[in-house]
């Protein structure tokens, strides 16, 4: 049996026209899809509960930008991405000027729309701003579908509004001042802990996670995220003394786009290796995957593509039989690993908390989608509050 799917240029109605024997050729009508009529992109910088000490960085706030994708069914889709550097924010803000329009009467379907932005960007690439932007409009646009279906964007996906286990993700850990922020952690129930080390001296980074260690008892998972900060060879070293704190994983030990060194490490360290934020869409995720770069990943919301990337990264790591964590995003993580069988965790790093009417919490540790759409809604005056 061929299935054909056919457009009307209009998009007045998508028929699905399946070609069976003569006798039982059959037509279905479904709905017409909703289309796109404007993309509007707010640039905010929001406190941080804790800022994140990191060991390329500190950032004292999260710059994001807030993106709602306008449709012709009166619903508005809605979703953020994060620049890191509040001197990101202008130049999204003008990107969405000058391209936006590209999507004024496309329709409310996010995988064509990643083809066609792929292929009219072909020449100069996206990687960068012009990638991530794009991601958050087609977020924006799974968040849409799902209102006007009054579906989660996870059910939309095949998944179900399970909770997803998490870990609380903390920046570089003074023993001396934040140990009570990872006791109380641990006392709201996260089985997960995730640190940052690599900013003083080897003797300090043993240090500081002994003391988490100890706060955390042996029964909670220790990760460590040395943020691209070391060589092969100076992580395997490291690797080997942090082992007796039975670390989880360890991430980014070299920079992401050192592929054989990941797979170096990976094949040396007896602690597994975590990568993965810093894949750009499922091309990147390829080449990692196949050079055997890690044991874990983690592929970023935005980064990744948004949820076409995801979904076609996730179908290569269940290949590959690696388990598929998140990078912050908590709540368009939610959704994506509620729809990923063999979810790993969940990275609860909430940065967008301030400014929605009704924050992701975790609850006992876990965080789970909710719907219609994404489940977010911005908070008109904390908005106005951070705008840029
Ligand atoms: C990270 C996330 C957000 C900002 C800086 C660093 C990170 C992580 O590497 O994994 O949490
Ligand atoms: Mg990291």
């Amino acid at each position: 049996m061929r299935v054909f799917a056919s457009f009307s240029l209009d998009f007045q109605a998508l028929w699905l026209i399946i070609e069976a024997p003569e006798t039982t050729k059959a037509t279905i009508k479904m709905d017409a899809l909703a289309t796109v009529k404007n993309v509007r992109l707010t640039p905010v910088q929001v406190p941080l509960s804790r800022p994140m000490r990191t060991a390329s960085g500190t950032l004292p706030g999260a710059a994001l930008c807030l993106i709602d994708v306008e449709t012709d069914a009166g619903v508005t889709g809605t979703s953020y991405i994060f620049v890191y550097t509040p001197k990101m924010l202008a130049a999204v803000a003008r990107l969405n000027d000058d391209v936006g329009e590209m999507f004024a009467g496309v329709p409310l379907d996010p995988g064509r729309t990643f083809e066609t932005f792929q292929s009219t960007f072909r020449l100069l690439g996206i990687q960068g701003l012009l990638g991530m932007y794009f991601a958050g409009v087609e977020q924006a646009m799974w968040d849409a579908l799902g209102k006007t279906e009054g579906k989660s964007v996870c059910r939309l996906l095949g998944g179900a509004e399970e909770p997803v286990q998490a870990y609380d993700s903390f920046g570089f850990i003074d023993p001396a001042e934040d140990l009570g922020l990872v006791e109380a952690s641990v006392g709201a129930g996260f089985m997960g802990i995730k640190i940052k080390l690599g900013i003083g001296d080897f003797d300090a980074d043993l240090a500081s996670a002994r003391a988490v260690r100890n706060v955390i008892g042996p029964d909670v998972a220790l990760m460590i995220d040395y943020n691209q900060s070391l060589d092969p060879a100076t992580a395997i070293e490291y690797a080997k003394r942090l082992a007796e704190l039975d670390i989880y994983w360890l991430e980014e030990p070299v920079p992401a786009e050192d592929l054989a060194g990941h797979a170096a490490v990976r094949a040396e360290s007896p602690i597994c290796v975590q990568t993965g934020e810093n894949w750009w869409f499922p091309s990147g995720a390829r080449l990692a995957i196949d050079a055997g770069a890690s044991d874990y990943v983690m592929p970023d919301m935005m980064k990744i593509g948004g949820f076409t990337g995801w979904q076609k990264t996730a179908a290569m790591a269940s290949e590959a039989e690696l388990p598929v964590s998140s990078h912050a995003f908590v709540e368009v993580s939610a959704h994506a690993l509620g729809s990923t069988p063999g979810a790993h965790w969940l990275e609860y790093l909430d940065k967008a908390r301030p400014i929605l009417k009704e924050p992701y919490d975790a609850i006992d540790g876990y965080v789970a989608a909710r719907g219609p759409g994404l489940g977010i809604e911005w908070d008109p005056k904390k908005v106005e509050a951070f705008a840029v």
